[in-house]
C-alpha cells in the first residue's frame, strides 16, 4: 500500500515537472550577425536595427544607459476586455539619446515581435528596431534613441496581433502626443458599440410578442362575441352550441311576439262572436271556422295552381 502511494507520487512528479518548469529559450547567445544591425539564429530569433555605438544626429553623447525586460503574451491581455494579446507594459518613457537594451520575453507558444517604428532611416533600416522570436523564448537587442520629443509606436506586426492588443507607445522626452487604441492607455480608434445591446433587442422582441398576443386575444374576442350576448364575461366552452342558442332564442321570441299580437287582435273578435253561446255551440262554431278556413285555403291554392298553369299555356302556346 505504501509502495503504491509512493509510486503514484513519483509518477505525478515526473508528469507535472515539464508543466511547472516553463523554460525560455535564450536566443541571445545563438544569434549570428548579418551586418547592418541584422541578427538571426537558426531557431527563428531575429533582431533588426541593432545599434550599440552610432549616435543619432543631434545627440552629443549617450544620455543614459537603460535596460528593460518586456514580456509578451496572451495572459497580459486578460485585464483588457476584448483583447487577445498584449505586452506587460503599454507605455515607455526615456530621455533623448538613451542607449536602450530591450530583453523581449515571448511567453506564448506562437511568434511575437517588439517592433518600434519612426526611427531615423539613415541609422535604422526602414526606421525600425525589431525583436522577434517564437515562444516561449527570450531575445535581446540594443538601440540608441534619437533626440527630441517624440512618441514612437511599438507593436507586434504578426497579422492581427496589434489589433488584438499587442500595442504600446514609447515616449522620448515629453513625446508628441498619444497613439490611439493602446490597451489601458488610450481609447479605441474603432470602439465597439454595445448601446443597442441584448437588453434593447430583448425589449423590442417582448413588445412584438405582446402585440401579437393582444391581436390573437382580440380576434378570439371577436369570434366569441355572438356567444356571449346573453351573459357578457362568460366565455362558452363550445362555440358550436353557443352560436346556436341565440338563434333559437330569437326564433322563439319572434313566434311568441307574433302569437301575442294575433291573440290581442283575434281574442276580442272571438269573444264577441262567442258571446252568449253555450259550450257545445262554441265548439261547433270553432269547427265551422276551421272548416271555412281550410276551404278558403284550398280555394286559394287551387286558384294559384290555375293561374300558374294558364300562364304556362300562354308562354308555350304550341303545346
Ligand atoms: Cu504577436
Amino acid at each position: 500500500m505504501m509502495v503504491k502511494l509512493l509510486s503514484v507520487g513519483v509518477l505525478t512528479f515526473f508528469i507535472s515537472a515539464p508543466i511547472m518548469a516553463v523554460e525560455y529559450e535564450d536566443h541571445d547567445s545563438m544569434l549570428m550577425d548579418h551586418g547592418d544591425g541584422h541578427l538571426m539564429d537558426m531557431a527563428g530569433g531575429m533582431v533588426m536595427g541593432q545599434n550599440t555605438d552610432t549616435l543619432p544626429g543631434g545627440c552629443d553623447s549617450i544620455s543614459e544607459t537603460k535596460e528593460i525586460t518586456v514580456h509578451a503574451g496572451h495572459k497580459y491581455a486578460e485585464k483588457f476586455p476584448g483583447r487577445m494579446f498584449a505586452f506587460d507594459t503599454q507605455e515607455f518613457n526615456f530621455k533623448p539619446c538613451t542607449k536602450l537594451t530591450v530583453h523581449f520575453v515571448n511567453e506564448d507558444n506562437i511568434r511575437h515581435q517588439w517592433m518600434m517604428h519612426g526611427l531615423p532611416k539613415y541609422l535604422y533600416p526602414k526606421g525600425m528596431f525589431h525583436l522577434e522570436v517564437s515562444g516561449p523564448a527570450k531575445i535581446s537587442g540594443t538601440l540608441i534613441l534619437p533626440p527630441g520629443d517624440k512618441t514612437y509606436l511599438v507593436h507586434c506586426d504578426i497579422a492581427q496581433h496589434m489589433e488584438k492588443g499587442m500595442k504600446a507607445q514609447l515616449k522620448v522626452g515629453k513625446g508628441d502626443g498619444d497613439l490611439p487604441s493602446i490597451p489601458g492607455v488610450t481609447a479605441f480608434v474603432v470602439q465597439d458599440d454595445y448601446k443597442a445591446g441584448l437588453p434593447e433587442i430583448a425589449k423590442a422582441q417582448a413588445a412584438a410578442a405582446a402585440k401579437a398576443e393582444a391581436d390573437v386575444a382580440t380576434a378570439a374576442l371577436m369570434s366569441n362575441k355572438p356567444a356571449s350576448t346573453g351573459a357578457p364575461g362568460t366565455v362558452p366552452q363550445n362555440s358550436g352550441t353557443a352560436a346556436q342558442s341565440p338563434k333559437t332564442d330569437s326564433f322563439v321570441s319572434g313566434v311568441t311576439v307574433i302569437g301575442l299580437a294575433l291573440g290581442l287582435v283575434v281574442a276580442p273578435i272571438l269573444a264577441r262572436t262567442f258571446k252568449g253561446m253555450s259550450a257545445s255551440e262554441i265548439v261547433a262554431t270553432i269547427f265551422e271556422l276551421v272548416r271555412t278556413g281550410v276551404e278558403t285555403l284550398i280555394d286559394l291554392i287551387a286558384g294559384l295552381v290555375r293561374l300558374i298553369s294558364s300562364k304556362k299555356n300562354k308562354i308555350l302556346p304550341g303545346k
